[in-house]
């Protein structure tokens, strides 16, 4: 009876997965293209843009590039043709940002990240367990902080124009599951080449390595480090959980991705079509944020029935990771600016 009941239990959980698949692939359906063909035409001249990520074809970011080349070959009436290069094809983000620069890419979108080095303030996305709702996210990257740091990060021959989600990030690993700081010890944990990630994950008792995200999935085939951190939308199209049995659900980190165009192509562009590119870059951002929400949770629920074990903390489990990784902001308050994380604690409120 027992059996039979489980079978029956797995086929309703089945079904109602496969609706929830079905709601959630509805639900991310692509907006229509503004119905305004060739509304910014311009007689001058035709452009091309090569757009590279790291994330590959089958993420939500690739959704929103998607989205974004649509409506800037159907506004400009075929003048911008946009090609897409996901999954590090033309280099991984440090290498896509200097080809900006030199004027050999016309547009990439990282998480901000690995560019702290360039853009000290960034470094407010890596603190952790800082932003407790997507909401929260919204308000700072579409408000007073977000628009000033695109504005900040428009230098080095870098336009920024707009903002996306890589998401909240979990953990993976192939040896045991985690659920305490103490479970952390001796694992080799890959982070983003981001010294708040080294500090984050140092403090929690692991041993980190900072990666370019191209060269993560090789290294953790070969075991040359034992985990890392990504959003679940990220770990699914990265296949990573095809070499990591164990997840833990810490959502520790928000990271953005930041949309960039090479200055060097931004200036060859008439008024009109740098205007086009930042609307576009902002429905791009919208609908790419809805896609990554809406397929959080059923991802996840794929990850755990291609095998995943993973652990959810327990409220006091979480308050350990939390109060464990606190000591991180006293190093960092005052290189990042208090007066910026208090604002961010406010919108909190
Ligand atoms: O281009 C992809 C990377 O910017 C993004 O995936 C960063 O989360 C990231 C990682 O782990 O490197």
């Amino acid at each position: 009876k027992t059996t039979t009941m489980t079978r029956v239990t797995s086929l309703i959980g089945g079904a109602l997965l496969g609706l929830t698949a079905l709601q959630a692939s509805a639900a991310t359906e692509m907006p229509p293209i503004p119905d305004v063909k060739g509304d910014v035409v311009k007689a001058d001249g035709d452009f091309k843009i090569k757009f590279s990520i790291g994330t590959t074809q089958s993420g939500a970011q690739y959704r929103g590039l998607e989205y974004f080349e649509k409506i800037v070959e159907k506004r400009s009436d075929g003048h911008i043709q946009v090609e897409l290069f996901p999954g590090a094809q033309l280099g991984d983000d440090l290498q896509a940002v200097s080809a900006l620069q030199s004027g050999t890419l016309e547009m990439t979108a990282p998480s901000t990240s690995p560019l702290v080095s360039m853009f000290p303030k960034f470094a407010l996305f890596d603190l952790p367990f800082l932003f407790p709702t997507p909401e929260v996210a919204d308000e700072v990257l579409d408000g007073e902080i977000g628009q000033q740091m695109l504005e900040d990060a428009s230098t080095n021959g870098l336009v920024a124009i707009g903002w996306a989600e890589n998401g909240y990030r979990q953990l993976t690993n192939s040896q045991h599951p985690v659920s305490s700081p103490e479970d952390l010890d001796g694992l080799k944990i890959r982070t983003m080449q981001n010294p708040i990630h080294l500090d984050i994950w140092r403090t929690l008792g692991a041993n980190p390595t900072p990666m370019s995200f191209a060269e993560l999935f090789t290294a953790l085939e070969q075991g040359v480090v034992d985990g890392q951190e990504n959003p679940w939308i990220t770990i699914q199209s990265s296949k990573f959980n095809e070499v990591q049995d164990y997840a833990t659900e810490t959502n520790h980190v928000y990271t953005p991705f930041i949309t960039l165009v090479s200055e060097r192509f931004w200036k060859r562009l008439p008024d009109d079509y740098q205007q086009l590119l930042r609307e576009a870059a902002k429905q791009m951002g919208d609908y790419e944020r809805h896609v990554s929400r809406t397929m959080n949770d059923q991802i996840k629920q794929e990850l755990a029935d291609s095998g995943m074990q993973i652990t959810e903390l327990t409220p006091e489990q979480m308050k350990t990771f939390q109060e464990t990784v606190a000591p991180v902001y006293d190093d960092w308050r005052d290189k990042i600016g208090g007066e910026l994380i208090d604002k961010v604690r406010a919108v909190s409120q």
